[in-house]
């Protein structure tokens, strides 16, 4: 049997990248401390992605984090957040305030429920005054049959 064929038979794609040299020993040296392998470490950046872009795409319900931060002293910041989660009030189901110093604050919104609307709800983060960054985290998609 030969290497290809073992491979497929265990599932597995081979294929081939390219990338800057920087970045892929940026890359390989990071993977090299946590003991890693190549392989497996990409594939854990493919899922990253995946979780980033492609829940957008599915028409459907999802459960996730959005994390926000940004600067309260920026006039109209906090009411603009606010104001905007009021009215996602069908996706949100709960925030955690956390002050992380004089000026940032630090918002964990939890949501579940339309992905058009979560959708919504991060773009319309993302355009706030005052906001620094805005990350989410999508663990659990059901897709509309
Ligand atoms: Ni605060």
């Amino acid at each position: 049997m030969g290497k290809e064929e073992r491979e497929n038979r265990k599932g597995v794609e081979r294929f081939s990248i390219s990338v800057e040299p920087d970045l892929v020993r940026e890359f390989d040296s990071v993977v090299e401390r946590l003991g890693e392998k190549r392989s497996k470490a990409l594939q854990h950046a493919m899922r990253l992605f995946l979780s980033e872009h492609y829940w957008t795409e599915i028409e459907g319900e999802c459960t996730g984090a959005v994390v926000i931060v940004y600067d309260h002293s920026t006039r109209m910041v906090e009411e603009g957040i606010t104001d905007l989660q009021h009215g996602f009030r069908d996706v949100i189901n709960s925030t955690l305030h956390i002050h992380v110093d004089e000026r940032d604050c630090l918002e964990i919104v939890a949501v579940r429920g339309r992905i058009r609307r979560v959708k919504e709800l991060i773009e319309g983060l993302e355009k706030g005054k005052g906001v620094k960054q805005v990350k989410h985290t999508i663990v659990f998609i059901e897709q509309k049959k």
